[in-house]
């Protein structure tokens, strides 16, 4: 745990009794803080009651006698509208702030130059973490990994020099951390996302923005337009940036993906350039499709800020296992391959798989998304067959109607039985039963990774049997 002791002997109103605000309530406590907790939910408030966290009713509170709001990322700060904490503390004269910004003050008290690795984006910010995170350990450093892709940041260890943190940062997460100032900060892409929670997508934007302007070095993804009107103003406030796209760029010193590895294209002088290959990503299997060429670019050069070696780089790339629901290969049976991809809750998590593989048997539905698969039609030739579950399967079938085989199984179950089936008997050098549903899990699972288990069991169970076949 690193304790947050900048509240050291004062008292501070903590709203939020999640995963979050439990583990920052400790770090507060461990810090010398007298820390006043509640939240709306009554379950919320039990669960922390039974772990010993002293409660408070805030909404009756005299909130001049609290020195800050310690907020948890989920409450809405601003949109769709501010929570009742925020007008209370608003109106107290208090800052609000959340774990992200009691950690960044602890580093900067204990250990102002301990490596501190910061990612956000709208898309691919966690494995890019989890990427950055394995190829330091395999490189032998001390390694810190936390923030939103899941162990809170302040359950880490302390900052000090000798250690690399490596987080993860939500929009949520940075609208509340004013002090943000990574050693190096990693920003991969903005595309519309939590509107509900920012307004626009300009306000949603601005707030990524803070995390690679408060950086002393930059990752920058230049793929979409508010990413490269960033890296304008980040070039001409001075700031020392790396470039990364998807796509060949004519960008000098961009570290791109093509051809199945990274390249960075390099001035010569005289107008002339040459085109240096970093890594091969071919044997890295946990970094198939475009999009995660984008991630290993990301993490490829925010490791060389932290000055490892392109040989231990390239290792740690080609050792990744990836991360469980994403794009993960669980099991091979003669020449098929299985994939869960499971967190491919709408279209456009799913067009990522269709596109990294081929001869695919689809495992599709759920409870649909706004547009449902219509999005996709240009990668139906890829696809052998769906296999349709769930809510969405009426509206699915009308998509797929004419353009891909398909056929209703109800259940996950059926599904992968009769996938797998076909998968075997056809003739591709590699047929793919994936699933990736492009919906949300609700009406027949918990959540997304419940279903991604159950998928893993199913198919080992089955691998199981035609191995005694
Ligand atoms: N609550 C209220 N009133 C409200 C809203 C919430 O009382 O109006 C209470 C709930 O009753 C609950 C608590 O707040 O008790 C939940 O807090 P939280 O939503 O902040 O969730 P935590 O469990 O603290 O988890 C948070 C992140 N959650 C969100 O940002 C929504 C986790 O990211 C993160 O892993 C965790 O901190 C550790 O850092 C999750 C997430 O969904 C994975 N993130 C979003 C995303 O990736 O898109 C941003």
């Amino acid at each position: 745990m690193t304790p947050a002791s900048c509240f050291g002997g004062r008292k501070v109103a903590l709203f939020g009794l999640g995963g979050s605000g439990l583990s920052t309530t400790r770090a507060l406590l461990a810090g010398g803080a007298d820390v006043a907790a509640w939240d709306d939910g009554e379950a919320s408030r039990q669960r922390a009651a039974a772990q010993g966290v002293t409660l408070e009713d805030l909404t009756g509170a005299d909130w001049s006698q609290f020195a800050a709001l310690i907020l948890s990322p989920g409450v809405p700060l601003t949109h769709p509208t501010p929570h009742w904490t925020v007008g209370k503390a608003k109106a107290a004269g208090i800052e609000i702030i959340g774990d992200v910004e009691l950690f960044c003050r602890e580093r900067a008290r204990l250990a102002p130059d301990a490596p501190f690795v910061a990612i956000t984006g709208a898309n691919g910010k966690s494995t890019t973490t989890a990427l950055i995170a394995h190829i330091l350990r395999e490189a032998g450093h001390d390694v810190q990994m936390g923030g939103n892709i899941g162990t809170p940041i302040l359950d880490l260890e302390p900052p000090t020099r000798g250690r690399v943190h490596v987080i993860e940062c939500s929009s949520f997460q940075i609208d509340l951390t004013p002090g943000l100032a990574a050693g190096v900060g990693v920003l991969l892409n903005v595309t519309p996302d939590h509107i509900d929670r920012h307004g626009t997508v300009e306000h949603y934007a601005a707030v990524k923005e803070r995390l690679v302007a408060g950086a002393d070095q930059v990752v920058l993804g230049v793929d979409d337009d508010h990413c490269r009107a960033m890296l304008r103003r980040l070039l001409a406030a001075g700031k020392s940036v790396t470039p990364i796209s998807q796509n060949t760029t004519d960008l000098l010193g961009c570290t791109y993906y093509a051809r199945a590895g990274l390249h960075r294209a390099l001035a010569l002088g005289a107008g002339r350039r040459l085109v240096e290959p970093l890594a091969s990503l071919a044997q890295a299997r946990a970094l198939r499709g475009a999009h995660n060429g984008q991630n290993a670019a990301a993490a490829f050069s925010a490791c060389e800020r932290l000055g490892v070696d392109h040989g231990a780089i390239c290792a740690g790339l080609a050792s990744f296992p990836g991360l469980p629901h994403r794009m993960e290969e669980i099991a091979r049976l003669g020449a098929a391959l299985f994939v869960n991809d499971s967190k491919a809750t709408n279209a456009d998590a799913a067009e990522k798989a269709l596109l990294s593989y081929d001869d695919i048997f689809w495992i599709i539905g759920g409870k649909a998304k706004d547009g449902g698969i219509e999005s996709l039609r240009p990668l139906f030739p890829k696809v052998r067959k769906a296999y349709l579950i769930g809510a969405a399967s009426d509206d699915f079938a009308l998509t797929l109607q004419g353009a891909v085989d398909y056929e209703r199984c109800v259940t996950l179950d059926v599904a992968i039985e009769r996938a797998a089936k076909d998968a075997l008997a056809c003739d591709a050098r590699e047929p793919v039963v994936l699933l990736s549903p492009a919906c949300a899990s609700y009406d027949q699972f918990a959540n997304f990774e419940v279903r991604g288990n159950a998928f893993r069991e199913r198919v080992g169970a089955l691998v199981a049997r035609m191995k005694q076949v």
